[in-house]
C-alpha cells in the first residue's frame, strides 16, 4: 500500500528532488570558480576575493539546499545575498539626508569629479527641500589654488544649480578657508560645501593641507569622491585619506562608463565606510543614491553566472527527465531504486515528502507512514548488499544469493522477497503507465 502511494507519486517527488540536499565541496564547486572568476572580471582585488568568497564559503557549506533550487544555484544565491550583504544590505537604499546647518569639505584626486559633484550634492538638497515645501541657503566655495580655473568651474556650476558661491580675496588655502567659514556665518548659511584641492596621485602635501583644513574647519561631514574608473586603485586612495584625514562617507563617480563595480564592493568589504552616492553622467542631475543591489548584479553579471544558472537549470530537467523516463518505460531498475531511496533518505522522513506531495490525496496515517519508513530502512539496507548486476537483473537473485544478502543486511528472506515483489509491482505499474500514455 505504501508502494502503492510510492510509485504513483514517484514522477512528481523526482521531479523536485534532483540535486544533492546539501551544499558540499564537490557540488558548489563548479559554482565556486565562476563567481571567483566574475568576481576579478569585476575587478575586486584578489586579496578581497578569497577572502570574500572563504567566508562565504564555510557559512554556505552544509547548509540545506531549497527544494526548487540545485546546489550551484543556491550557492550563487548565498553568494548574491553575501554581496549585498557587505555592500550595505537591502535597508541601505533609503536616500542619506544631510543635517542643517552643516559644513561638508568634499575630497578626492584631481579629476575624481570633486566640483560636478558638488554642484549635483547642491541640486539634490534643493530638491529634497523643495519636497517637503523648504528651501535651503546653500554656499559653496573652493581652495582648490592647485589647478588654474577649478574655482571658475565652480562659479558656473553654482550659478547653473541656482546656489551662493564665494570666491575669497585670499589665494592660499588656510587663510581662504577661515574667510570662507566668517561669510558663511556671517550670512547664515545652512550648508557650506567645500571644494578642496587634489592631485593626480595621493601625495603627502594633498594630504597635509587636507589635515589643516579639517583642523580649521571641524566639518560635519568629510565626502570623499572615488572615480569609478580607477578600478582596484580607489581602494588604496581611499585608504590613504582615511588614515591621514578619514572621512564619513564616500561617493563613486563615473558609475555610468563601462567600470566595473568590483572597486565599490572592495571599498565596502574592506573599508566598511557607507558609498552615500553614485554619479551617473556629467549632468547636475545624475546622481544617485547607492543601491547595494544594483551593484551585487552588475558584479554578478561579470563573467557567465546567467549562462551557468541557466545550465544549471536544464541540466536539472536533463537528470528529471532520465528518471521519469526510466520509470515511464518500465526499465527502472533496483539500482534506479536505490538511487531514490538514498535521496529519499536526504531528504527527512516520509512524512515530510509527504508534504511536498501535491494534491493531499493520499492522506496518510501515522502508522503507514511509520510502517513505510521501516520497510524502506530495510530496502535500503537490502539493496546496498546486492551486487551490481543484482540491481539490474533482480532475476538471478537465487535462494544463496538471497541468504547472502540476508545476512550482509540484516534482514530475512521474506524481507528481500517482499522488495522485489514490490519493485516489480512498481515496474508493472510503470508498463501500465507507458500502455495508456501512448
Ligand atoms: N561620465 C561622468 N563624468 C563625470 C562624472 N562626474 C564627473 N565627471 C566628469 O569628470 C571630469 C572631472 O570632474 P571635476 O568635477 O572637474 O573633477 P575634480 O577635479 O575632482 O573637481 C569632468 O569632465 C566631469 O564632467 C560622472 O558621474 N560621470
Ligand atoms: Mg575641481
Amino acid at each position: 500500500m505504501m508502494f502503492d502511494f510510492l510509485s504513483q507519486q514517484f514522477s512528481s517527488v523526482f521531479s523536485r528532488l534532483t540535486g544533492k540536499s546539501h551544499l558540499t565541496e564537490q557540488n558548489v564547486q563548479e559554482a565556486l570558480d565562476k563567481v571567483k572568476e566574475a568576481l576579478l572580471e569585476a575587478d575586486v582585488p584578489y586579496a578581497c576575493v578569497d577572502s570574500f568568497l572563504q567566508e562565504v564559503y564555510q557559512e554556505a557549506v552544509g547548509q540545506k539546499v531549497l527544494k526548487s533550487l540545485k546546489p550551484g544555484e543556491q550557492f550563487i544565491k548565498v553568494v548574491h545575498e553575501k554581496l549585498i550583504h557587505f555592500l550595505g544590505g537591502k535597508g541601505a537604499s533609503t536616500p542619506f539626508s544631510f543635517q542643517i546647518p552643516s559644513i561638508i569639505m568634499v575630497m578626492g584626486l584631481q579629476g575624481s569629479g570633486k566640483t560636478t559633484t558638488i554642484a549635483k550634492l547642491a541640486y539634490y538638497m534643493q530638491e529634497q527641500a523643495k519636497q517637503r515645501g523648504k528651501k535651503r541657503s546653500i554656499l559653496t566655495a573652493s581652495v582648490d589654488y592647485y589647478r588654474p580655473a577649478a574655482i571658475d568651474q565652480l562659479e558656473v556650476l553654482a550659478k547653473q544649480v541656482g546656489i551662493s558661491f564665494y570666491r575669497s580675496s585670499y589665494t592660499e588655502p588656510l587663510n581662504a578657508v577661515r574667510d570662507i567659514v566668517r561669510y558663511y556665518k556671517q550670512n547664515n548659511f545652512e550648508l557650506l560645501l567645500l571644494d578642496t584641492a587634489g592631485r593626480l596621485h595621493v601625495d603627502s602635501s594633498m594630504l597635509e593641507e587636507l589635515r589643516e583644513l579639517d583642523v580649521l574647519l571641524t566639518p560635519k561631514y568629510k565626502l570623499l569622491v572615488l572615480d569609478a574608473m580607477t578600478g582596484q586603485e580607489s581602494l588604496k586612495i581611499a585608504t590613504a585619506f582615511d588614515q591621514a584625514i578619514g572621512f564619513t562617507g564616500a561617493l563613486l563617480t563615473k558609475m555610468d562608463s563601462q567600470t566595473r563595480a568590483g572597486a565599490a564592493f572592495a571599498f565596502r568589504y574592506m573599508l566598511n565606510k557607507p558609498l552615500l552616492f553614485v554619479g551617473t553622467g556629467e549632468k547636475i542631475t545624475d546622481l544617485e543614491t547607492f543601491y547595494p543591489e544594483r551593484i551585487a548584479k552588475r558584479i554578478l553579471g561579470m563573467g557567465d553566472l546567467t549562462t551557468l544558472l541557466e545550465k544549471a537549470a536544464t541540466a536539472g530537467k536533463e537528470e528529471q527527465a532520465r528518471t521519469a523516463q526510466a520509470f515511464m518505460w518500465g526499465t527502472m531498475t533496483l539500482e534506479d531504486f536505490a538511487q531514490q531511496l538514498q535521496m529519499i533518505n536526504k531528504l527527512g522522513s516520509l512524512a515530510s515528502i509527504a508534504r511536498y506531495l501535491p494534491g493531499g490525496a493520499f492522506k496518510l496515517s501515522e502508522e503507514q507512514i511509520e510502517q513505510g519508513e521501516r520497510e524502506l530502512k530495510k530496502f535500503k539496507a537490502i539493496i546496498s548488499s546486492m551486487t551490481k548486476k543484482e540491481r539490474i537483473y533482480p532475476k538471478i537473485l537465487t535462494s544463496s544469493r538471497k541468504q547472502r544478502i540476508a545476512k550482509g543486511a540484516g534482514v530475512q528472506i521474506s524481507d528481500i522477497n517482499l522488495l522485489v515483489s514490490r519493485f516489480e509491482q512498481m515496474r508493472q505499474f510503470a508498463k501500465l503507465f507507458k500502455k495508456f500514455n501512448r
